[in-house]
């Protein structure tokens, strides 16, 4: 969620831009400096984008829509496809597919072609869902198992991310090719990586859950600024049904509160981040300034 301050800031902005439009319109320099004002406002605001990395069948689609609380990528399709899929707010539902080239068509009968052709880029899903105005989601196609780089459409879905969420299967979590694969992840991201160990519900009992987060937590959860053991299905279940009996308890045992908290706190970490990149703008404005003021 956008804090008080950062909100403050943006307001700032907005207000600063709006006396220059009104003031100094028609000059270029002020033009300029005013449409700078808003493309700063806007990236100072828009949600965080978080990206879903791992091996197939890793369980990203499905914690995707654990996330969002909606089923809202179809995993069949989406393997179909093995295109990244952005899902972002948008006050009405919309579908278009981005190619290569960077240009955007709605996902009609000429979109649907161009999917076949091997030029897509990726998806964009907007939505009307109140959770995605804190962040966005990046659902990305599997790494084959035992591909120890990640290419192509993955990597250039990194720089579109601010976050990175790995998700590994409790059942063979963190082979060797995951680690080699996540040192390929860019270093800003992995500073902002979460750990997602996926269907913990397949463990048979406490001890081997126990194990494998100890192994975790020493071969694994040094790379990563937090680990979460999850049950993607029964995060879905719970999001949708806040009002069971037994809410609570579920809700911390299935890791949804563990996953929701870790989130916010690296959503919390990215606007600090935008913070102080801000602040370091306006120190050099304001010293350019001083400068010209004293020339
Ligand atoms: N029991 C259980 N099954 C899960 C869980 N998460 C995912 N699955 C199942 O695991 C399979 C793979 O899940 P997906 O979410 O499609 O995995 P993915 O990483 O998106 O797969 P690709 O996009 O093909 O790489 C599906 O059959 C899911 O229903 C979970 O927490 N518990
Ligand atoms: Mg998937």
């Amino acid at each position: 969620m956008i804090s008080d301050d950062i909100q403050e800031i943006a307001e700032a902005l907005a207000a600063s831009r709006r006396r220059l439009e009104a003031t100094g319109g028609r000059a270029g320099s002020a033009r300029r400096f005013a449409h700078l004002l808003d493309r700063v406002q806007r990236r100072l605001v828009r949600p965080p984008r978080i990206v879903l990395l791992g091996e197939f069948n890793a369980g990203k689609t499905t914690l995707a829509n654990a996330l969002i609380g909606a089923d809202v990528l179809p995993t069949s399709f989406h393997a179909n496809t093995r295109i990244p899929i952005r899902v972002f707010y948008n006050t009405v539902s919309s579908l278009e597919l981005e190619l290569t080239d960077r240009t955007r068509w709605p996902l009609d009968d000429t979109g649907l072609q161009l999917l076949g052709h091997g030029r897509a880029r990726m998806l964009h899903v907007g939505l009307p869902v109140a959770r995605l105005e804190a962040f966005e989601l990046i659902d990305t196609p599997g790494l084959a198992s035992g591909m120890a780089n990640l290419e192509g459409a993955n990597a250039d879905a990194f720089g579109y991310a601010s976050i990175a969420i790995w998700c590994t299967a409790a059942t063979q979590a963190w082979k060797a090719t995951e680690l080699s694969a996540w040192h390929g992840v860019p270093a800003r991201l992995r500073r902002k990586g979460l750990l997602v160990v996926t269907l913990c519900d397949m463990l048979n009992s406490e001890r081997d859950r126990g194990r494998v987060l100890a192994r975790l937590q020493s071969e694994a959860a040094p790379h990563f600024a937090n680990l979460a053991m999850v049950n993607a299905a029964e995060i879905d279940e719970l999001r949708r049904n806040p009002h069971l009996a037994d809410y609570e308890e579920r809700w911390i045992a299935c890791g949804g509160r563990a996953l929701d908290e870790s989130i916010a706190r690296l959503v919390e970490a990215v606007f600090e981040d935008r913070r102080r990149s801000l602040g370091r703008i306006l120190g050099r404005i304001a010293a350019a300034t001083a400068g010209d003021n004293g020339a």
